[in-house]
């Protein structure tokens, strides 16, 4: 039980770091949130519905929450 709480903990430890260093690879732009052509480099099936959907507060970006958010609710699916 022990040895798969460790698991778990530092299987989520390992997706975050990968996520916070794809967030900044993303933001070609440095702006700090993506476009729909950022979120496509990671993202090919992302639509510019899935965008809309993502932008939680519609400033026709896609920021690190939702762009969380968007990940945890399977919104966000990667083709590889
Ligand atoms: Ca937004």
């Amino acid at each position: 039980m022990q040895k798969l709480a460790f698991t778990l903990a530092f299987g989520l430890a390992a997706t975050g770091m990968a996520f916070a260093q794809s967030m900044t690879e993303l933001d070609a732009d440095g702006s700090g949130a993506l476009s729909l052509a950022e979120l496509q480099v990671a993202y090919p099936s992302a639509t510019e519905d899935t965008f809309v959907t993502i932008d939680a507060n519609a400033d026709g970006a896609v920021d690190e929450a939702e762009l969380t958010a968007a990940v945890e609710a399977g919104t966000l699916i990667t083709d590889s």
